[in-house]
């Protein structure tokens, strides 16, 4: 699953495609690379975003999820039901719902389903997110999910542990760790690591930085490929990136 932000704020490509023709351009570049979908938002979720219009969002999303539908299978990336419904009007065929909530509209309109793990929402998620179990709780929240999808009539529901989503970096790394449990319901998983928060960590760590510093978004592509090399070892069925043609060969390494 390739990513297409089509918003001025989002964490890593924020303004690069907002102009349509520089989203569209962008996302066929990312067919060619070999996204079997690619996922259009308008709306960054990052740590700390602000909330936008249903009406923006569909000015940004719905143009773009047009011109590339007749080319490669578009997922939308929304929180809201209009934006869904326009999206699947325009050709959208997944619903990629970062709240686990809109799942009467892919069930009312027979597309597929996201639904991922999210503690609290994008402006505070990050103050301080707090679990006792955190495999657990995603799991129990996921299962929980994906069952109401199914009896909206869904046919097909993919769960997501919502990688940094109100998680610190060893909240992360215990699902990533532990991803057999998601494997494990039985459910198609997919992860999304992609130029994150914690790989940026992690890898300063590693340099010997000084506490609290974070290596730049645009030198996280090793730990993204890496760290995705690591979700489809575990099981995952779909993993999404900003780096598609370096997420492909590696999963060809990976199928053998
Ligand atoms: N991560 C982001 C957005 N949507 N959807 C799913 N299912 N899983 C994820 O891990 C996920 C997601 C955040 O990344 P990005 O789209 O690059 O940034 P932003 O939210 O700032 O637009």
């Amino acid at each position: 699953m390739g990513v297409l932000n089509v918003t001025p704020d989002s964490f890593s490509d924020g303004g690069r495609y907002l102009d349509h023709d520089a989203a569209v351009a962008r996302g066929l570049e990312l067919v060619a690379e070999g996204a079997d979908v690619v996922d259009v938002g308008g709306e960054s979720t990052r740590p700390g975003a602000e909330p936008v219009s249903a009406a923006e969002e569909k000015r940004r999303v719905l143009q773009v999820v047009e011109a590339l539908a007749p080319h490669v299978r578009v997922s939308v990336d929304t929180t809201k039901v209009e934006v869904a419904d326009a999206a699947i009007d325009a050709g959208a065929t997944m619903l990629n719902d970062v709240t686990a909530s809109l799942y009467e509209v892919a069930g009312a309109r027979g597309v597929g389903f996201v639904a991922m793990h999210m503690q609290g929402d994008p402006r505070t998620m990050q103050i301080e997110p707090t679990y006792d179990d955190v495999v657990a709780e995603v799991r129990d929240f996921l299962v929980d999910r994906a069952a109401a999808a199914a009896a909206a009539g869904v046919k097909e529901v993919w769960i997501d542990p919502g990688i940094g989503f109100g998680k610190t970096k060893d909240h992360n790394l215990s699902l990533l760790r532990h991803l057999d449990v998601l494997v494990a319901t039985g459910l198609p998983v997919l992860v999304g690591t992609s130029r994150k928060r914690f790989l940026g960590e992690l890898l300063a760590a590693s340099d010997g930085a000084p506490a609290g510093s974070v290596v730049p978004v645009d030198d996280r592509l090793e730990g993204s490929v890496a760290s995705a090399v690591w979700a489809m070892v575990r099981g995952a069925g779909m993993v999404r990136v900003h780096d598609v043609r370096a997420a492909v060969q590696a999963a060809k390494v990976v199928a053998g």
